[in-house]
C-alpha cells in the first residue's frame, strides 16, 4: 500500500524523579544522604530510512512514545535513561506540527534525523543538595513531564523527472522504456494507480530517477485537482516535468495541454518553469497529423516539444539526450 500523508501523535518519555535516601549501614551512624537522580525521559527523532517508498508502516492517528526515565534509587544509584524513539520515513517527508502548521523540518539525505519532541529531565536526588551548611538535606526533585506533539508528515517523492499527462498517454511504457526494464502494457486508462519510481541512466555518466504518476482526469481543473488526483503533489521535488500529450487521442493537442497546465498549476515551484512536452505514442497519429503546425501551435519559450514513440529507439535517445541537457 502507497500512503503519502500521515498524522501521528509522539510523546516523549516523563522525567525519572530524584530519590530523598540516607545511607544506613551497620556501624555507620547518620550515613549522609544517598539518593540518585531520576534518569532522563527518552526523546522522539524523525529518521530517514533508505529502504523505505511509503509512509504505511505508520498508521494514521497513532500514539508513539518514547520510554520514561527511572525513578533514582538509594546508594546514590541513577535512574536509567527512558530509551528513544525513531520513527523512520522515506527520504523526501516534510514534517510539521499539525496544530500550529510550523514547519519542523524535512527528511532528505540518508543520514539526515529530526529531534521533534524531547524527553522529560530527571529529578535530582537529594544527594546533590548536601552541602556543608546542609549535609542532611530531605530536598529531592521530581523528574519534569515528557512533551506530546501532533505531527503531519507528508512524503513528496524525491525524482529528477516526473511524466504528467492524460490517461493512456504511454507515460509508464515510456518511463519503462527509458530505465530498460520490461513493462506489460495497459491498453486501459488510468492503470497506474500510485506513483512509481524508475532509474534510467541517460548516459555511461549520468543515472537518473524518473517518477511516473497516476494520470491527470480530463475532467480535471484547477481547483478540483486535489480529490481528483491526490498525487499531483508529487512534482513538487522533480526539476524537470515531461508532459505526455497523446498523438492518438481524441482530444486535440491543445486541449490536452491545456488541461494538463491547469492539473498541474497549483504545485509547481518557481524551478519548475522547464516543461518537456511530448507527443507521444507518435507511430498510432492519425491520418492528417500535421506535426509542425502542433509543434509550432504549442510552442512556448519555456518549451521543448518532441515526437516520441516506444518502438522508435531513435526518438527515445533523442529525448534522453534533451532530459540530460536540462538537467546537467
Ligand atoms: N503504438 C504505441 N503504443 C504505445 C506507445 N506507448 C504506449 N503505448 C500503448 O498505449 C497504452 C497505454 O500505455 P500506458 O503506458 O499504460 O499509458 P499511461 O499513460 O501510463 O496510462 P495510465 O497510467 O493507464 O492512465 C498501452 O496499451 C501501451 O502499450 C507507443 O509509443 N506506441
Ligand atoms: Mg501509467
Amino acid at each position: 500500500m502507497f500512503v503519502d500523508e500521515v498524522v501521528i501523535t509522539v510523546c516523549t518519555g516523563n522525567g525519572g524523579n530524584g530519590c530523598a535516601s540516607f545511607r544506613r549501614e551497620k556501624y555507620i551512624p547518620r550515613g549522609g544522604p544517598d539518593g540518585g537522580n531520576g534518569g532522563d525521559g527518552g526523546n522522539v527523532y524523525i529518521s530517514s530510512d533508505k529502504n523505505l517508498a511509503s509512509l504505511s508502516k505508520l498508521r494514521n492517528r497513532e500514539t508513539y512514545r518514547a520510554k520514561n526515565g527511572g525513578d533514582g534509587r538509594r546508594v546514590k544509584k541513577h535512574g536509567e535513561n527512558g530509551s528513544n524513539l525513531e520513527i523512520y520515513v522515506p527520504q523526501g517527508t516534510v514534517v510539521t506540527d499539525d496544530n500550529t502548521g510550523e514547519s519542523i523540518g524535512e527528511i532528505l539525505s540518508r543520514t539526515d534525523r529530526i529531534l521533534v519532541a524531547e524527553g522529560g529531565r530527571g529529578g535530582r536526588g537529594n544527594a546533590v543538595f548536601a552541602t556543608p551548611q546542609n549535609r542532611a538535606p530531605r530536598r529531592s526533585e521530581l523528574g519534569t513531564e515528557g512533551e506530546i506533539h501532533v505531527l503531519h508528515l507528508n512524503y513528496l517523492i524525491i525524482a529528477d523527472v516526473a511524466l504528467i499527462g492524460l490517461p493512456n498517454s504511454g507515460k509508464s511504457s515510456l518511463a519503462a522504456a527509458l530505465a530498460g526494464t520490461s513493462h506489460t502494457p495497459q491498453p486501459h486508462p488510468f492503470s497506474t494507480r500510485t506513483p512509481r519510481l524508475f532509474a534510467c541512466e541517460l548516459n555511461p555518466y549520468t543515472k537518473i530517477t524518473i517518477l511516473d504518476l497516476p494520470s491527470i482526469s480530463t475532467s480535471n481543473t484547477a481547483h478540483k485537482s486535489v480529490s481528483a488526483n491526490p498525487f499531483l503533489k508529487h512534482i513538487h521535488r522533480p526539476h524537470l516535468l515531461i508532459l505526455t500529450i497523446d498523438s492518438a487521442s481524441h482530444i486535440s493537442p491543445t486541449k490536452q495541454y491545456e488541461i494538463i497546465k491547469n492539473a498541474i498549476a497549483p504545485y509547481l515551484n518557481e524551478q519548475q518553469k522547464e516543461k518537456i512536452i511530448l507527443l507521444s505514442r507518435i507511430d498510432t497519429a492519425p491520418e492528417g497529423f500535421n506535426l509542425t503546425e502542433i509543434q509550432n501551435g504549442l510552442l512556448t519559450d519555456e518549451n521543448i516539444i518532441l515526437p516520441v514513440s516506444i518502438h522508435d529507439p531513435y526518438s527515445l535517445e533523442q529525448l534522453k539526450g534533451v532530459i540530460a541537457e536540462k538537467l546537467i
